[in-house]
């Protein structure tokens, strides 16, 4: 049965975890215990270059010192595993002043309050962990979409435009917060590797000269494009505008031009002139009209306006809308998109009838999460209605239990598919993102599809030409994590990685387990994260773990036997221990998630420094992390296996690859 008083997330070795096809290089003196004089030298080596790089780089502010915290004297290393409460030391970073403006989840401060001065360290925003910059510098991830420098938030307008992937997005070209908001751009052929381009459209006119704001395209039967968006006018009213291509034969659609009868919109009788924003792509009805929808709120009911047109100038506004859920506030970002009852391809947006539904997305201004419902679309009403009201818009199931706000999907005609780009906001300090001179990142792009085995949630994966950024990889097969185990799994870097396991409970424990009824909720604040120890959970990986567990991220799995041996799982991530810096957050995400009968426990977790993207059971449910550790990162990230149940051991198949960077950089000689 094991030893349930083992004190959680000790490192057991386990001789079974040693790989049973290796074609990767591994360097054993990087799993040395940390205080090893030998690990010591290494880290010294490897941060004397890494310090030389930089200066050559050029990198870095050169007043400063720069420090390599890891140099840093002895008592960094080999510091015993630090107990740290779920939940603890946490500081939120403060909730966006930029609400009322529409905007995003960190205040607009200057950089003098940012950086602890003056009013700002009055309001729990002076900077409490002494970080340096190796640190902040590890944080910029290799594989995902990032604009070079400075503040990106939702993603606007992504199309598939003559052989190239296009994608826009809220930008600050001064600074890394949220402001002076104008369209980004960039163009990419394989959706990994991506080519800067220059500012779409910028803050010019009086109907968006507060801010050019979140819009979608729709690309209609001829080719062309028509390109709607949200404007904040001179007088902070949030109007619709039209743009298009200046020039259509132009594949990089390098030219906008404004219609110049914008607005094409404005709020209309009973909507607040700040709750009316974000135009989704149009879809045709069958009368061959297009149909729009715009998300607003009543008091504190969250609508989706439906609005018909036949030249994206001339807007009828239909009666009722064509949603509404009561308590959810105002809707940020609406989606409204078909999905195949047989799942496989993905649909064109105006796609409807027998054997397709009808997704809603809203992005909740409230809590700052999306959330989506499945249900049927009634073209000639005007109206959708969820399957289960239970679980409908802003109530049920989210995207991600993570970071993962203002999604928007696009149909990729060229392969026949819906993709999903998210934005994936900071969650550690402004201070820290002014600092690092960026802040936000666009998570990969997943596609999205209908759930054919339970019907009633979709299914989102990593585009497959994530596929392609895989390197070396190293498989560990059958191996075995005892109740109270942490097994490590030996890389020869941890940093980068797509890992893809297979986690399998002991059946027989399973079978002798009690039936409880036990209320299980990944993120109950009696809950102690990964550190709860129940019959059957957790189980799981540690990723971006330190060597002596003083940093990790636990990623898992917890089984609760219910009535008639019923099995309810949840899947979770405990940002509680990822860092020791206190000005982060360190929340514990999750949800339940569906694992029917003979299905294996599975997750597919892609590492980009300071993201994990967390897909179980082939995307039923996902979790977006972004996590700041101070000690776990460069050569010092390790991966664990652990199983904290107490009754059953857990056997695990897990194939881990090394990640290539993306080529992310400016378009040439534009
Ligand atoms: N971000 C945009 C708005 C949208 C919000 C402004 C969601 O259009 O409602 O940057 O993050």
């Amino acid at each position: 049965m094991g030893d349930h008083n083992q004190p959680f997330l000790s490192v057991s070795g386990d001789p079974e975890c040693a790989p049973v096809h290796d074609d990767s290089v591994v360097d054993d003196a990087l799993h040395r215990p940390q205080g090893s004089s030998k690990s010591k030298l290494l880290l010294a080596v490897f941060s004397g270059i890494f310090v030389v790089c930089l200066i050559l780089a050029g990198g870095y502010d050169k007043s400063g010192v720069i420090k390599i915290h890891q140099l840093e004297g002895g008592d960094e290393m080999g510091v015993g595993p630090i107990e740290m409460p779920a939940g603890s030391a946490t500081t939120r970073p403060s909730l966006s002043r930029g609400k009322s403006a529409g905007v995003s989840e960190k205040a607009n401060l200057s950089p003098q309050q940012l950086l602890g001065g003056g009013e700002g360290s009055g309001d729990g925003l002076s900077e409490d962990f002494p970080w340096n910059n190796s640190m902040l510098s590890w944080q910029r991830t290799a594989f995902h979409f990032q604009p070079e420098k400075n503040w990106m938030n939702d993603p606007n307008g992504p199309l598939f435009y003559k052989g190239w992937y296009h994608f826009f997005y809220q930008y600050n070209p001064n600074a890394a917060v949220w402001g002076d908001i104008v369209w980004g751009h960039a163009v990419s052929r394989d959706l990994i590797h991506w080519l800067h381009l220059p500012l779409a459209m910028v803050a010019d006119q009086w109907y968006d000269v507060q801010g050019v704001w979140t819009g979608s395209a729709t690309i209609l039967p001829d080719g062309k494009v028509m390109m709607l968006y949200t404007g904040s006018t001179n007088e902070s009213v949030q109007v619709q505008n039209l743009a298009y291509p200046a020039d259509h034969d132009d594949p990089l659609l390098l030219d906008w031009v404004k219609h110049p009868g914008n607005p094409v919109l404005v709020p209309p009788p009973g909507i607040h002139h700040k709750d009316f924003r974000d135009p989704t792509t149009a879809w045709q009805t069958s009368e061959g009209k297009w149909r729009i929808t715009i998300g607003s709120k009543v008091n504190k009911t969250g609508i989706a306006l439906i609005y018909d047109t036949d030249d994206f100038v001339n807007f009828e506004l239909k009666d009722g809308f064509l949603h509404g859920v009561p308590g959810t506030g105002m809707w940020e970002c609406v989606d409204f998109y078909p999905v195949a009852v047989a799942g496989g391809d993905g649909l064109d947006t105006s796609a409807n009838g027998a054997g397709v539904r009808h997704v809603v997305k809203a992005s909740l201004d409230d809590d700052r999460h999306d959330y989506y419902a499945i249900g049927t679309y009634d073209e000639e009403a005007g109206k959708w209605y969820p399957d289960n009201p239970a679980i409908d818009v802003g109530i049920g199931i989210r995207y991600d239990y993570g970071i993962f706000y203002a999604s928007k999907t696009f149909f990729d005609q060229s392969k026949q598919r819906r993709i999903l780009w998210g934005w994936i906001g900071e969650w550690d300090s402004e201070a820290a993102d002014v600092r690092k001179g960026w802040a936000s990142l666009q998570g990969m792009p997943r596609t999205v599809v209908l759930d054919t085995k339970t019907g009633s949630n979709l299914l989102q994966w990593p585009v497959e030409e994530s596929e392609s950024l895989r390197l070396r990889s190293k498989e560990f097969k059958n191996v075995v994590a005892k109740p109270g185990a942490v097994v490590p799994i030996k890389l020869e870097a941890a940093t980068q990685l797509d890992i893809v396991a297979e986690l399998e409970l002991d059946k027989e424990a399973v079978d002798r387990v009690v039936e409880s009824d036990e209320e299980f909720k990944c993120s109950s604040s009696s809950s102690k994260g990964a550190a709860h120890r129940g019959a059957l959970g957790p189980f799981g990986l540690l990723v971006l773990s330190e060597e002596t567990l003083s940093e990790q991220t636990p990623v898992y799995f917890y089984v609760v036997k219910g009535k008639n041996a019923t099995l309810r799982t949840y899947f979770c991530a405990d940002q509680s221990r990822s860092s020791l810096a206190n000005d982060v957050n360190k929340q514990i995400y999750g949800s339940s998630v569906p694992v029917l009968k003979g299905e294996k426990f599975r997750v597919r977790m892609l590492v980009d420094h300071s993201i994990i993207e967390s897909f179980a059971q082939g995307g039923r449910s996902v979790i977006t992390s972004r996590v700041y550790p101070t000690k776990a990162i460069y050569g010092a990230a390790r991966l664990f296996l652990f199983n904290n149940a107490t009754e059953a051991g857990v056997t695990a198949s897990i194939k881990v690859w090394q990640m290539n960077s993306a080529f992310i950089r400016p378009f040439p000689n534009l």
